[in-house]
């Protein structure tokens, strides 16, 4: 049974990735922070109650600020695949914890590779580094491929350059398998709250269920190559199974700005609306509405921008080929955009539908103090 390692496993990939692995009978281990609340929503239908038999998953507390922490917990698995998918993976925040940021997202990846090397498992342990279309930043061409230079522009794109070169080094230098997949933007109902196309979903549900007003953006002239996670941890896997280590992009290549994919949101949610305006002055109203819908009206703002979520330097447009994945790996997504805004607008109004079943038969929020 191979073993295999993955970083990160409490996110939106890792969630996705452990369950692959272990429907191809792998054993997983998976590292998790330790937090002050349970942080394992994504996975706890995969957690093994260690006590039983034939347990095929295992966590271990740790961090990738932590090399002895990291040492001691490759060293006890001796994993025949690393997935290192932890990172401090949110592009806005880095600008406001560049050093941290730095830390986990560049210094970590080191300390993955420093450790697999220093332990002796150079021959038999294969590492899959999450790198990123970040790393284009600024357009100098499109599509983005594997030979497309980086640009970075953002504290979290730095960090991910070193990381993607500090991957390239050690294979090279020690002969390792080690491999960067430089992923454009991935999605999925698992999404973490604060990306752009889970805020957008969840307001999106909130709005059809009567339970909030207005959606506050950012820059929606942004254009994203986006797919779906579940497509994408196909790939990570696939990258570890070939017979030399190389990089690859794994995209959709197709773009779409923000804005559509708000008009794509809504309208999967039964709610037309209209852009107008420009700038900070631009925003969005209804224009039709399925009438089973509470609380709205035609000509109802429903978006507004807020000057807030612009970031100091903006990556504008994102758009990959993923040629070479395509005919090294066999890899294609079997999702496209349609489908990706579909499940994650359905799964955002069941989940606030029961939240608002709830609330409305007069029970409060677990966590809420009185
Ligand atoms: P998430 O933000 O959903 O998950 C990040 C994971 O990293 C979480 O498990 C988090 O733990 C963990 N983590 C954060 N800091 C540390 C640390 N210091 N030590 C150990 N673990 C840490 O990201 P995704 O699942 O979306 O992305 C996975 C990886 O792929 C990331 O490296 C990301 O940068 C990269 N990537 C993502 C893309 C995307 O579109 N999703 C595209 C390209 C690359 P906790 O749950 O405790 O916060
Ligand atoms: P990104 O994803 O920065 O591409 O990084 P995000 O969803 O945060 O932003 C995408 C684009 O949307 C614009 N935008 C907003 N973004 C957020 N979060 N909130 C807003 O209100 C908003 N309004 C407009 C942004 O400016 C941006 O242009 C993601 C992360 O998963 C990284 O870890 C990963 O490496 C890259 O994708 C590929």
């Amino acid at each position: 049974m191979k073993k295999a390692l993955i970083t990160g496993i409490t996110g939106q990939d890792g969630a996705y990735l452990a369950d692959l692995l272990l429907r191809k009978n792998y054993y997983v281990h998976g590292i998790k922070r330790r937090s002050s609340l349970f942080n394992t929503d994504r996975i706890d239908h995969l957690y093994q109650d260690p006590h039983e038999q034939n347990v095929h998953f295992k966590l271990h507390h740790g961090d990738l600020t932590d090399s002895t922490n990291l040492i001691r917990i490759i060293q006890e698995v001796q994993p025949d695949e690393i997935y290192n998918l932890g990172a401090m993976s949110h592009v806005k925040v880095s600008f406001e914890m560049p050093e941290y940021t730095a830390n986990a997202d560049g210094i970590g990846t080191l300390r993955i590779l420093e450790a697999v090397r220093l332990l002796g498992l150079t021959e038999k342990t294969r590492i899959y580094q999450a790198s990123t279309s970040e790393l284009y930043g600024l357009v100098q061409e499109v599509p983005q491929s594997e030979r497309t230079p980086f640009y970075p522009r953002s504290p979290y794109g730095v960090a991910k350059l070193y990381a993607y070169w500090i991957t390239v080094n050690y294979r090279e230098a020690y002969n390792m398998y080690a491999c960067n997949g430089i992923l454009f933007n991935h999605e999925s109902p698992l999404r973490g709250e604060t990306f752009v196309t889970r805020k957008i979903t969840r307001a999106v549900a909130k709005i059809a269920l009567g339970m909030q007003d207005k959606l506050y953006m950012g820059n929606l002239d942004a254009q994203r190559d986006w797919g779906h996670a579940k497509d994408y941890v196909e790939a990570m896997y696939l990258i570890l199974q070939q017979p030399q280590p190389e990089d690859y992009v794994i995209a959709t290549g197709i773009t779409t700005t923000v804005r559509e994919f708000i008009r794509m949101a809504f309208a999967e949610a039964g709610i037309g609306i209209e852009f107008k305006g420009s700038g900070e002055n631009e925003k969005a109203v209804v224009s039709s509405f399925d009438t089973a819908i509470p609380n709205l009206s035609t000509g109802q703002e429903v978006v507004a921008i807020d000057p807030r979520y612009y970031r100091p330097t903006e990556v504008d447009l994102l758009i990959g080929d993923p040629a070479k994945a395509q005919n090294q790996l066999g890899w294609k997504p079997k999702y496209d955009l349609g489908a990706l805004v579909k499940e994650m607008v359905l799964a955002d109004i069941e989940l606030f539908r029961r939240e608002k079943l709830l609330s409305d038969a007069g029970y409060k929020v677990l966590n809420q103090f009185e």
